[in-house]
């Protein structure tokens, strides 16, 4: 066997520069000399794209494009989609002026004939002061959008027109775990029960950081009534670890028989601080949970929103981290990597998942989903609305669902939607500076 396979060489005086796959520090310059000639005398790359890996050396990308993606074209790619967003009827927002806001749905399911989501509902006499003003707030002024917070849910025929429901669970008296707010919750179904899982503050979310752990409330029907368990179903880590102080947005599907629940951590001091998703893993809903001994799972991404596809996981990740805007896959609900690069993914995703409990290693996919979005994205400098708001977005990345149109890669906005992404006043005066 060559002693430098497949690589793509540029060879500097006596070390190699390599960008291609494995090279081999005892190689010698004549085992160099010859790899050029056998390259050299490759034929050129085939016109017809090839549908599976060629029996030839390949660059890096192109090495990539075989191992890590379903199919080399994105469009035959069952894991890359476009997402298009629709606005949703049935949810009120009073006077638009922050005092309500509905956001972070959990996954939907469909019970009864009718689709069901729960999210974080609040409605407070004032909007948010805001994280960094938490000392500001007071026992009816939340810090956040997500404080002061109650978990609403609704139901719909068609995912369009919503009839909300009103509280699934309220904030207990104080001091039960989550006096403060009861917020970004998921649904689970096993058994025949119900469970919700959800964030449970007991501190107004900014006075330390956003910190809480993990509960859960449980129902006989989706309708409720729901009883919390008063007691921190996935606690948070030991002191020190990745996920001491938070553990947001659980998010529980079946798994190999099991209840698998990801969730998400902030870690390192902020601002400065990464975003990353885990695992916890349990037989029993109630638990106990035993976290991954690898988590992070992930190294990117806000939310968890996740769904069983073929015989494993996947995952959209959004907003934070390298690998933001990408769809990600685990053939074994662990070992994630990247499966599509997308753009205008959903801010925390709750999809309709017909088999997210019962997928028995042939998951099918998603096309559907709700999302939020919040009143200050989009705006620089704290300017827009202080609350966020449900949207559904559609996409394809489902085994069953063949629309060409989501697997469009080419996405062509209006040019007001990239001259909304204004210059901010520093960057303005930065750029004034420069040109003097
Ligand atoms: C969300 C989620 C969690 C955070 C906050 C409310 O997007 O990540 O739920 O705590 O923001």
């Amino acid at each position: 066997m060559s002693k430098i396979k497949y690589l793509v060489v540029m060879v500097a005086s006596v070390g190699i520069i390599s960008c291609g796959q494995q090279t081999d520090k005892n190689a010698t310059k004549e085992d160099v000399k010859q790899e050029e000639q056998s390259l050299d005398s490759l034929k050129g790359y085939p016109w017809d794209i090839p549908q599976t890996k060629p029996d030839r050396p390949l660059s890096a990308a192109n090495e990539r494009l075989y191992d890590r993606y379903m199919a080399p074209r994105p469009q035959d790619n069952e894991l890359f989609s476009q997402f298009k967003y629709t606005e949703l009827k049935g949810f009120d927002y009073g006077k638009d002026d922050g005092t309500i806001s509905r956001r972070d749905p959990s996954k939907i399911i469909k019970e009864n004939g009718k689709f069901y989501v729960w999210y974080t509902h609040r409605q407070t006499v004032k909007p948010p002061v805001g994280f960094s003003n938490a000392h500001l707030s007071t026992d009816a002024i939340p810090s956040t959008d997500w404080d002061l917070a109650d978990i609403w849910y609704a139901t719909s025929k068609d995912g369009i027109t919503w009839e909300e429901q009103g509280p699934a669970i309220k904030r207990p008296e104080k001091p039960a775990l989550g006096w403060r707010s009861v917020t970004t919750t998921d649904i689970l179904k096993w058994e025949g029960k119900y469970y919700l899982y959800f964030q449970a503050f007991s501190e107004a979310s900014g006075t330390k950081g956003d910190h809480c752990p993990v509960a859960v409330a449980h129902s006989d029907s989706p309708d409720g009534p729901w009883a919390i368990v008063d007691q921190e179903i996935i606690p948070n880590g030991e002191s020190g670890t990745w996920d001491q102080y938070s553990i947001h947005d659980p998010y529980p599907l079946v798994y190999k028989g099991k209840i698998y629940v990801y969730y998400k951590a902030a870690y390192g001091v902020r601002p400065e601080y990464l975003v990353a998703a885990g695992l916890a893993i349990a037989d029993n809903p109630l638990g106990p949970f035993k976290k991954h001994p690898l988590n992070p799972l992930f190294n990117s991404g806000h939310e968890t929103a996740l769904f069983p596809f073929k015989e494993g996981i996947a995952a959209l990740i959004t907003r934070d981290g390298n690998e933001n805007s990408t769809i990600q896959y685990a053939p074994d609900g662990v070992s994630f990597d990247i499966a599509s690069v997308s753009a205008f993914l959903p801010f925390a995703a709750g999809s309709y998942i017909p088999d997210a409990f019962n997928s028995k290693g042939n998951g099918r996919g998603i096309t559907w989903g709700i999302s939020h979005f919040t009143g200050s994205q989009g705006y620089p400098e704290g300017r827009g609305r202080k609350y966020s708001y449900l949207a559904r977005f559609d996409c394809d990345l489902s085994l069953d669902l063949d629309d060409p149109q989501m697997k469009d890669t080419r996405l062509y906005l209006h040019p007001e939607v990239y001259f909304s992404r204004k210059l901010s006043k520093k960057q303005m005066e930065r750029i004034r500076k420069e040109s003097e």
